[in-house]
């Protein structure tokens, strides 16, 4: 679909509204499959009802099988899974496909939905395919229906996956495409911080931060992992090589922990939104207390 000629709600006179009557931003939570984005959702919600900020939620993956927050719209009320693999004969790859560009080519109606609601922030659940989200035209045009030009991307790194070098340089590499691809500002977050060792954590997070270290840790990963050090010293090279690009793009990750189970690094999230586009005046200046306590 040619998102040139999507009618942007704006232009409609549709909108969300905030408490002070500006439109909310909007984070949609992004990562590999398991990654952890749907419990990331019902903990942001829990959360932040208990400190009285009005969390709207949307669930857009329609092979979820449980949904524990209370959205305002579900995706599968509108193209369920199973019926899509019924009805086109498809496995589930082809139906996730084809469910993701029904659902973009009703996205007007999805905005009906949760048009006119009033919250202070509106929080994405996206399907488990990160690269189906957002390799699809069909997202851009989700995107940007329902972004309405206030949405960010909260990219979680699964922790797992983040434990070696290459997996971690794997993922700052999947980020950046993602916020290349739907070119909207981007937080990374790494996931299940609970599960991983202090000295593991606090290794990663080094990562994140400094460069020279994540390049010096490539390098001993190739080293050890190869008996051909010819060939273990050209990946790490490729790997540094895309590296030095972010870095000259001036995209770090700057990875925060996060951990849905601990609720670390939700004020983060908030915060990361609130930096980037502002509103929320009242409930920062009301809870920035509490929201500083539950920092540190
Ligand atoms: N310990 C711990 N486990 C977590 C945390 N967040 C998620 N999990 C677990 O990780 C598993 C996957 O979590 P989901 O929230 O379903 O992940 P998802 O990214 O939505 O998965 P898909 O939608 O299937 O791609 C579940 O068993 C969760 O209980 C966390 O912060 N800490
Ligand atoms: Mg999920």
């Amino acid at each position: 679909m040619d998102s040139r000629m999507v009618e942007l709600p704006h232009l409609l006179g549709l909108s969300m509204s905030n408490q002070d009557g500006t439109t909310p931003p909007v984070i949609f939570v992004v990562g590999t499959a398991g990654a952890g984005k749907s419990t990331l959702v019902t903990a942001f919600q829990r959360w932040s009802r208990f400190l009285q900020i009005d969390v709207l939620t949307i669930n857009l993956d329609p092979g979820a099988e449980r949904v524990h927050y209370d959205p305002e719209f579900d995706v599968r009320d509108l193209v369920s899974l199973s019926d899509v693999m019924d009805e086109y004969d498809l496995g589930p790859n082809g139906a996730q496909i084809l469910a993701a560009d029904l659902v973009a080519a009703q996205a007007l109606d999805v905005f009906d939905e949760i048009d006119g609601l009033s919250g202070d922030i509106l929080v994405i659940d996206t399907p488990g395919q990160v690269e189906l989200f957002a390799f699809r035209e069909a997202s851009s045009h989700l995107v940007e229906v329902l972004g309405q030009g206030r949405a960010c991307l909260a990219f979680l790194f699964d922790p797992m996956l983040s434990q070696t070098p290459s997996g971690f340089v794997s993922q700052m590499l999947l980020s950046s495409i993602v916020h290349f691809r739907l070119g909207l500002p981007t937080a990374n977050f790494l996931s299940k911080a609970d599960l991983l060792d202090p000295e593991v954590l606090s290794r990663i997070l080094e990562w994140g931060d400094n460069l020279d270290v994540l390049e010096a840790a490539l390098y001993e990963e190739s080293a050890a992992e190869s008996m051909d050090h010819t060939k273990g010293t050209a990946r790490a090279e490729f790997a540094i090589g895309q590296l030095r690009m972010m870095q000259h793009a001036a995209i770090q990750p700057g990875l925060i922990p996060l951990s849905s189970e601990e609720e670390e690094g939700l004020a983060d999230m908030l915060t990361f939104a609130q930096t980037v586009f502002g509103g929320m005046a009242d409930i920062r200046d009301g809870f920035a207390g509490d929201i500083e306590h539950e920092r540190h």
